[in-house]
């Protein structure tokens, strides 16, 4: 059957909210809310950052405790891991194969984590749930502050983390050794740096089992030669055990990465004041704020004014690499560039090449270009609308005084998301959910846009 904007069904606010909250419901499994219920069974970084906030809007404690069990994950390195495994299996690749734990004695033993990390937007969680608990009752202004207490020094940490290991140089652009290090996993930002891993014939044998959980999962998920790099890469980070320095020397994948560092560079910002306002160390907030800077920098640097976009740098080859992604928007999230080429960005995102194309089933930019020939409307990061990346732009937009597009952006959301599937990602073109249903971080920042129109 094709799939067309007269098959989907809408729901009212009042109905969408309840089923987020019931989605959230459905994915806590006692211990922590998976990413999503069947493809993604156990707890995600940055998914949890922007889960907190959801459940901030449900339950203060509640959100107050996800974050907690996340950050209670840290390795004693500093670095925030990109899973904590439940005890669930159901997941590839699983405590296993990346042996975290076994190899380094940094990581905790339980829970079992993986051994990279992902984009630190943890900082704008705890932002939002303080915010959010400040505004309601006693006790949910005392649960947020006692998060605000415990959960800064280990996102200070977190941040030391990345600066230290990600940017040993002190250029301001962060570094990732894996392409899931970025969240955008298959995006056409790492096709070239790719293309420099090459398998070796000792890669241990795997079986996939996302393919067979997401409905036409042959054309959306990756394909298993880019399975095979990523798995190469685990095993090139298994043989140095994980030690963070070892393996930015031998990973065959570094990449300067401009979303990453955009992020980073806010949520230091944000983690300063948040510092400021729970008299924490004057000289961490001061150093957190010569790292936005720096970075804001670095992400200004990168900006191409041929394109009109930021880009990625490979830093084993030195190339930048210019691509047609959401990504290329990274300045706006930061800020960092003058005025005149801030505005064009601004004017860019909205316009026909992005947000503003005609053929959008709603005004959302997509993870590529519709114009762009490499777009791929069902691929995962190579084309579809991802609602968590909006809810950042959107969040971003607010911070920077620009509350029409945000508020725009957050309209053209809520039309895309009222069917109440939650899905992973959606056809920008007709508006069909895609990927995993019930995914927990598309029904917290449809809690978010609700609660925040
Ligand atoms: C996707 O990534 C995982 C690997 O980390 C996967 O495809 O198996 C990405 O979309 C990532 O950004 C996200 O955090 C994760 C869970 O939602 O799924």
């Amino acid at each position: 059957m094709r799939f067309g904007a007269g098959s989907r069904r809408r729901l009212g606010s009042v109905q969408l909210a309840a089923s987020a909250a019931w989605t959230l419901g459905g994915n806590d499994i006692g211990t922590m809310i998976t990413a999503a219920p069947r493809l993604y069974p156990h707890m995600w970084s940055w998914d949890t950052a922007f889960i907190s906030i959801g459940l901030a809007h449900l339950n203060v404690d509640r959100a107050t405790r996800e974050l907690a069990t996340l950050l209670a994950a840290q390795w004693r390195t500093g670095m925030l891991p990109h899973i904590v495994f439940s005890e669930d299996g159901g997941y590839f690749p699983g405590p296993e194969r990346w042996g975290a734990a076994e190899l380094n004695a940094d990581a905790p033993d339980t829970p079992r984590t993986s051994g990279i990390c992902q984009p630190p937007v943890h900082a704008i969680a705890l932002r939002r749930i303080v915010d959010i608990g400040r505004a309601g009752s006693a006790a949910d202004a005392a649960a947020a502050d006692r998060l605000l207490t415990d959960g800064w020094p280990i996102l200070y940490r977190w941040h030391e983390w990345l600066v230290r290991h990600r940017d040993p140089h002190a250029t301001g652009l962060l570094s990732i050794v894996h392409g899931w290090e970025s969240g955008m996993d298959n995006s056409p930002r790492w096709d070239a740096p790719y293309a420099g891993v090459v398998p070796g014939p000792d890669l241990p044998p795997y079986v996939r089992l996302d393919r067979d959980l997401v409905g036409s999962g042959d054309t959306e998920r990756p394909s298993d030669a880019e399975y095979d790099r990523y798995l190469w890469l685990i095993e090139q980070m298994r043989k140095v055990r994980y030690d963070a320095d070892a393996v930015v020397r031998t990973s065959s994948f570094l990449v300067g990465d401009v979303f990453v560092t955009a992020l980073f560079a806010l949520a230091s910002e944000v983690l300063a004041t948040l510092g400021e306002e729970s008299d924490q160390p004057a000289w961490q907030v001061k150093q957190l704020r010569g790292w936005a800077h720096r970075s804001r920098r670095a992400v200004a640097h990168a900006y191409d004014p041929a394109t009109g976009l930021a880009r990625d740098r490979d830093l084993r080859t030195g190339d930048w690499l210019a691509t047609n992604s959401i990504a290329g928007f990274a300045p706006l999230l930061c800020g960092g560039l003058d005025e005149p080429a801030e505005t064009a960005l601004l004017a860019k995102i909205c316009g026909p090449d992005w947000a503003g194309h005609p053929d959008l089933f709603a005004a959302i930019p997509p993870s590529v270009s519709p114009n762009d020939p490499g777009f791929r409307p069902r691929e995962y990061w190579r084309g579809p609308v991802w609602p968590v990346i909006a809810w950042l732009f959107g969040w971003a937009f607010e911070q920077r005084g620009w509350t029409d597009q945000a508020a725009d952006l957050r309209a053209a959301c809520l039309r895309l998301v009222a069917d109440g599937t939650f899905a992973e990602y959606y056809h920008p073109l007709t508006g069909e959910p895609l990927g995993s249903k019930q995914q927990s971080w598309t029904a917290t920042v449809v809690l978010d846009w609700l609660h925040s129109s």
